[in-house]
């Protein structure tokens, strides 16, 4: 009951386990840093799986998503919604674009007006407090733009940047091309850390990537082109490691190949999670693994809802695990007259 997240000790090769999830962190052999490992006790991963598990009384930590709205579910502003609710955090959204699609692909995207993305992110902004944000689809230049002002004036403190360029499925663009201009000598600065998946890595660093090897020389190329971090996704490539580099050391973040074909919304998820355990105060490599253990369990509980790669089950603790305990321990006195159970 009581088990480590991540056991070991700072040695090159050590395990991480989730109650759930097994996830290998491995440094590479050529690396001289050694990385302390997390230790999180499964109690404390459940309870403080992020924000104020128990915000009965209190506001949750708010988090804000940048992003475009997938009418499926799988990805953009839904996909970061749920993420952000299932770590307990309270999720508001700013929609940069409608996207027309369905879980067979992305058939058109209606960007929103820079003039509309401003004002709702004004709105939102002179409002709340925003903890962290996740910037996902942005559609086009001005969008960007409008981004990068926003987080020149609101000055939150952890900002995920997921360089999202083209969907998995369906030939529409999700940035254009000056927009990818942008983001890359603009956006990237701003950001604590950018999770590009292999081909964004490509694209943000000039670098060819067939292998492990190049995922780690276009993390260094991303950070040294101005990102604080990055995370580069390997999850398309044979052996599914990921790569963080966070300016000094190069962590690769390994997992079990999910054989699964619902893993729309995945790179959504990951950078949404990331913002998530960012903002409850975690590090971030801590963030990285966390959030890596969270999109491997949601993924190998998604689901088929329709004729292509369905949707991840965000909230696979509430549907898989028991409840915490004293949940079910409903009471039976003085209770509303309408949750009273009925007399026999
Ligand atoms: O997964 C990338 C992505 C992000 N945001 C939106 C999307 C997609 C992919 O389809 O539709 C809105």
């Amino acid at each position: 009951m009581f088990r480590n997240l991540c056991r070991g000790t700072a040695s090159p090769d050590f395990s991480c386990v989730d109650t759930l999830l097994r996830v290998d962190f491995a440094l590479p052999a050529h690396s001289a840093r050694r990385v302390k490992p997390v230790v999180l006790s499964a109690d404390e991963y459940s309870r403080e799986i992020c924000g104020l598990s128990n915000h009965t009384n209190s506001a949750p930590t708010v988090l804000l998503t940048i992003a475009g709205f997938d009418p499926s579910g799988g990805a953009g502003v839904a996909a970061d919604l749920k993420t952000f609710a299932a770590h307990n955090c309270y999720g508001v959204a700013a929609v940069t674009a409608l996207t027309v699609q369905s879980t067979q692909g992305v058939k058109a995207a209606h960007i929103i007006s820079a003039a509309t993305l401003r004002a709702q992110l004004d709105a939102l902004a002179e409002d709340l407090h925003i903890a962290a944000v996740k910037i996902g689809m942005l559609g086009n230049r001005a969008n960007a733009t409008t981004a990068a002002e926003f987080l020149d004036h609101a000055k939150i403190p952890h900002v995920v940047l997921d360089p999202v360029v083209k969907p998995s499925l369906g030939g529409v663009d999700l940035l254009d091309s000056s927009g990818v201009k942008f983001l890359s000598e603009e956006l990237l600065k701003r950001a604590t850390v950018v999770t590009p998946n292999v081909a964004e890595a490509e694209l943000l660093s000039g670098i060819e990537i067939k292998d492990v090897a190049a995922m780690e020389a276009a993390a260094r190329k991303i950070v040294e082109r101005g990102a604080r971090a990055v995370v580069v996704k390997g999850g398309h490539m044979g052996k599914p490691v990921d790569v963080l580099f966070d300016g000094t050391e190069i962590l690769q973040l390994g997992g079990d190949h999910l054989r699964t074909q619902n893993t729309h919304g995945s790179g959504c998820t990951f950078a949404s999670a990331i913002a998530a355990q960012l903002a409850c105060g975690r590090t971030l490599q801590e963030a990285a693994m966390l959030a890596k253990a969270y999109v491997t369990k949601a993924m190998e509980n998604g689901f088929s809802i329709g004729k292509g790669p369905g949707p991840l089950d965000h909230f696979y603790r509430v549907h898989h695990e028991p409840p915490p305990r004293g949940v079910h321990e409903v009471p039976q006195h003085g209770m509303h007259p309408a949750a009273e159970p009925t007399a026999r």
